[in-house]
């Protein structure tokens, strides 16, 4: 095939892959914006690779002609969550959505590939908009734990290295190593809410923190200097501490400080 034609098949689920990625980036940004613990670690995205998609059609008899659409992996996307049960939680917020249709489900975490591989995958319809009108595309999505992307990762390197013919022993080795991973990734299942507490603290910590600076960054305008260094040097003893209830009311009594400035400028203009 040309690479001209090559081009035309591949645009749109590029287009596809470059959406979805900034869809599901947004997802993790609102959860953060509202202070609350995101299901989702990180999301990739990938365009097969030509060479790929064609191992990949001859392997299952699919005629060049008929790639697009019968190929559901061309677009790729995946999710990483910390938690087994994030997964199902993304799932879900998938399942809600009006612009992704959900065509097809593998469930390979209660049902782990021979290989030892554990992921889940939706096969979902996604339609972008084009120059000729709206394309309706198949997009795999796999969510998987940071502990099953790590095995994934480098079971995918030594399956390439060994092109088929992986020795027994390695293959043995792998198999323990995705127990290994799954008894790593239920033992962190157990500690889920002590490491979520945490992470909701350090959070809101950090907004408090930066809302403080904003506070005094701005009276560094309309307040005097050396009153507001003196802010600065108070805030910065309390920072110290690490005392979130004190840091909590430095923030109150600046937003008031800070409210009687404000209020006092108006009244001088
Ligand atoms: P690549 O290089 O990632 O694109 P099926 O039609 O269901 O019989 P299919 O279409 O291969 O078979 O679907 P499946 O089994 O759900 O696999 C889809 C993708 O999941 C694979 O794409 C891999 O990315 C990943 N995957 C599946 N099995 C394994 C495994 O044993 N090890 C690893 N590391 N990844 C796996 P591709 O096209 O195989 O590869």
């Amino acid at each position: 095939m040309e690479i001209q034609l090559w081009r035309e098949i591949l645009d749109p689920y590029r287009q596809a892959v470059d959406e979805l990625v900034v869809k599901f980036n947004h997802i993790k940004y609102e959860y953060q914006m509202e202070g609350l613990y995101s299901p989702i670690e990180q999301v990739n995205g990938r365009l097969k690779r030509i060479s790929s998609i064609l191992e990949k059609a001859q392997k299952k008899g699919i005629p060049l002609d008929e790639i697009d659409g019968k190929i559901d992996d061309i677009a790729g996307i995946r999710i990483i969550c910390q938690f087994v049960e994030d997964i199902k939680t993304v799932v879900e917020i998938i399942k809600k959505r009006s612009d992704i249709t959900i065509v097809e489900e593998k469930d390979y975490i209660s049902h782990a590939k021979k290989s030892g591989y554990r992921s889940y995958h939706l096969i979902v319809n996604y339609v972008v908009q084009t120059l000729e009108g709206p394309k309706e595309l198949g997009v795999e999505i796999q969510i998987r734990t940071l502990a099953m992307n790590f095995w994934a990762t480098i079971e995918h390197h030594l399956q390439y290295k060994y092109n088929e013919n992986m020795p027994d022993e390695i293959r043995q080795r792998l198999l323990s190593a995705a127990k290994a991973v799954g008894a790593l990734d239920n033992e962190m299942a157990s500690v889920r809410n002590e490491i979520m507490d945490a992470q909701i603290s350090n959070r809101q910590k950090n907004t408090v923190i930066i809302s403080i600076l904003n506070e005094i960054e701005n009276l560094y305008r309309s307040a005097n200097k050396r009153e507001v260094e003196k802010i600065q040097d108070e805030f910065f003893k309390i920072y110290k501490l690490d005392d979130m209830d004190m840091l909590l009311k430095f923030e109150k009594q600046l937003d008031i400080l800070a409210e009687n400035y404000r209020a006092q400028s108006i009244t001088d203009d």
